[in-house]
């Protein structure tokens, strides 16, 4: 495809739209690292497979997958489902991956962040993430787009737009020093507004508690709809997430959009507490410069973690008594889409859920 472009997004007439504006398609990275996926990564191609072909029900998918596993994913996938054999370091394609913006004419391209794994050597959580960083550039090649690359630190999963102009995310991860340290909190906004085509930040102090991505927003507070956000709760104040949530409220209820709307904050109550067990835990290999899993450590289990595409919805569910709260709130906040669910456990353990683990192409 063409060279990298120079100027901004904005400059150009671009901006990112929401998630559920129309998808041409749904990009997923097959899993397969044994340092961050038990038992061989077995249970989690697993729990890919039915979000791949639950998602796929409704919106054409590629999965990208190494050489190595290309075999054992083509004979575990429908044919509809596309393959690419592609190098990368693990399988979170919503940070990996591009985040595509629009314009009137109907063109699409792409924004390719730089990836740090999460923090670089500064609390990143692998390493090396090389062929990660190289996951954006090679799907905007794929989708044959052109592609933007900004020198700024940024996964997909820490920002949400509502594409009109509204952005949320967390100081707790775009404000911290391992991610872009020599630029100051005006500064990022600016990054923001070139590269997204917003003119709003709403910031957030924290995310989910102990989120080993430092609180990304997807996790914690998304827009469902223009004015309309998803919050991870608890009613428990002595639990840690308690205050976080409480503070996010405030800020919420008190702020208003681009648009200059109020916003309705929905409240959907976290599942658990969620800890990894004995078994878990003890799947995962350990490898130098990867995250060490631990038994009793807790997850940072969240419903507001879903992708939504094209007249659906999908949810990670857990096996929870909150669980049909949620699918009922869901269903209150989305009654145009068929809401489904997937069992969310084995993709939390790897530290995220359904959003992290896919990304949307946007119809132009
Ligand atoms: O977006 C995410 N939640 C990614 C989490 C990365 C975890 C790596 N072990």
């Amino acid at each position: 495809m063409d060279e990298t472009l120079l100027s901004t997004p904005a400059a150009d007439g671009f901006r990112m739209p929401a998630e559920w504006a129309r998808h041409t398609g749904c990009y997923l990275i097959w899993p397969e690292r044994p340092d961050n996926w038990r038992a061989g990564a077995k249970p989690a191609q697993k729990a890919w497979i039915t979000l791949i072909e639950t998602i796929a029900e409704y919106e054409p998918v590629t999965v990208l997958v190494s050489a190595r596993q290309y075999q054992n994913a083509r004979g575990s996938l429908s044919e509809a489902i596309r393959l690419i054999e592609t190098t990368t370091d693990d399988s979170w394609m919503r940070d990996t991956g591009p985040s595509f913006v629009i314009n009137d004419a109907g063109d699409v391209r792409g924004v390719s962040w730089t990836f740090n794994a999460w923090g670089g050597l500064k609390g990143g959580l692998y390493f090396p993430w090389a062929a990660d960083d190289l996951v954006a550039p090679k799907v905007c090649d794929i989708e044959r787009v052109r592609v933007y690359q900004p020198d700024f630190v940024l996964e997909g999963g820490s920002i949400d737009v509502d594409g009109e102009g509204t952005v949320i995310t967390t100081e707790e991860c775009l404000l911290n020093p391992n991610r872009n340290p020599d630029l100051t909190r005006e500064q990022v906004e600016e990054m923001l507004h070139a590269h997204l085509g917003t003119t709003k930040v709403i910031w957030l102090p924290q995310g989910v508690y102990l989120d080993e991505t430092d609180g990304h927003t997807d996790n914690f507070a998304r827009f469902a709809s223009p004015g309309v956000v998803m919050l991870t709760w608890t009613d428990d104040i002595d639990d840690p997430q308690y205050e976080r949530s409480a503070q996010a409220l405030k800020i919420l209820e008190n702020e208003t959009d681009a648009q200059g709307r109020r916003l309705t904050v929905v409240k959907i109550t976290q599942p658990g507490p969620l800890f990894m067990t004995d078994l878990e835990a003890h799947g995962v290999d350990s490898t130098p410069g990867s995250e060490p899993r631990v038994a009793g450590h807790r997850l940072a289990g969240s419903y507001v973690n879903s992708y939504i595409g094209n007249g659906f919805v999908v949810l990670p569910v857990f096996d929870d008594p909150h669980d049909n709260e949620a699918i009922a709130i869901y269903g209150e906040l989305f009654p145009h889409h068929t809401i489904r669910t997937v069992p969310g456990r084995e993709i939390l353990l790897g530290g995220g859920n359904v959003h992290c683990i896919t990304q949307q192409v946007p119809r132009g």
